[in-house]
């Protein structure tokens, strides 16, 4: 039987990132895609490609976590852009309905276009809320920094510092994303399993942030664990299918490229990704 991923996440309707990214990277791994809708991001190429933000009902997205969850057996869940305290309440309230073997958290921490004020009760909600659900949390340099309270991650063993301190808030798994924010040559991705510090790096393609990425990455996981992959492996997948699609993006009329991945993981770039234990 395939096996069942799914994700709770908004939608960017460019195609570059949120939901969209989630569903094709779940179907591009071979697993049936299911997906529930917490808002709708809609950049604004009038102004500056800015974020234009409208939150699903609240009741909206609890009846279609209950008709997902009623219609298939689901075991892994990946959580993306959340958006607002009362998505998070309603999020929160629905997960706790049933066991999940997996929550893959994605921790979305601020959206351009939002007020300050809001975005700051979010990530509260966030941390409180649906932090000590997630089995796996995938924060990338400023959310690892914002979730650690490290000031800076300048270097890998800063990254292990910081998954560490997460991993003390509640998830078993930690992967921390250096991207274009780590110096350095190389891409370091990092998991945490509340033993072992294994590190996954490539060396960088280009030093612009490419959307979708971080999407890709938690999807990918999401997948692989879905399919019962182990979380090590899973990791080195999720690195291998991000490394593709970013040397695969897309440009388009917008300021920045969005990754792409078609499917088939390539034999040269498996071959870029070095694994090893700190
Ligand atoms: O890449 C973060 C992200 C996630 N989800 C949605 C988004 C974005 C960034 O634009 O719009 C819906």
């Amino acid at each position: 039987m395939t096996s069942l991923s799914y994700v709770i996440a908004g939608s960017e309707a460019t195609g570059g990132a949120g939901i969209q990214v989630d569903l094709k990277t779940f179907q591009a791994l071979g697993t049936y895609a299911v997906g529930t809708l917490t808002c709708i991001v809609s950049f604004d190429p009038k102004n500056d490609w800015g974020h234009r933000f409208v939150p699903v009902d609240p009741q909206v997205i609890a009846a279609q976590i209950e008709a997902a969850t009623s219609c298939h057996d689901l075991d892994v869940v990946k959580i993306g852009m959340l958006g607002t305290p009362a998505t998070i309440d309603t999020v929160a309230a629905s997960l706790a309905e049933q066991p999940w073997r997996h929550v893959v958290l994605d921790p979305v921490l601020i959206c351009k276009g939002q007020e300050p004020g809001a975005a700051l009760d979010t990530d509260n909600a966030l941390k409180a809320q649906i932090l000590p659900l997630a089995s796996v949390i995938t924060p990338n340099h400023f959310e690892a920094c914002t979730l650690s309270g490290m000031e800076r991650l300048e270097s890998v063993a800063g990254m292990a510092e910081a998954a560490r301190r997460i991993h003390a808030l509640g998830p078993q798994h930690v992967i921390v994303k250096g991207g274009v924010e780590l110096p350095g040559p190389d891409a370091v991705d990092l998991l945490f399993d509340g033993e072992t510090v294994t590190v996954y790096s490539t060396p960088k393609i280009g030093q612009e942030r490419v959307s979708g990425a971080g999407c890709t990455f938690a999807a990918a996981v999401t997948a692989e664990l879905a399919k019962g992959t182990d979380i090590h492996d899973a990791a080195r997948i999720a690195k291998q299918v991000v490394t593709q699609g970013i040397t695969d993006r897309r440009a388009s009329a917008a300021p920045f490229d969005a990754v792409f991945f078609d499917g088939t993981l390539r034999e040269d770039v498996a071959a870029r990704v070095q694994v090893a234990t700190l």
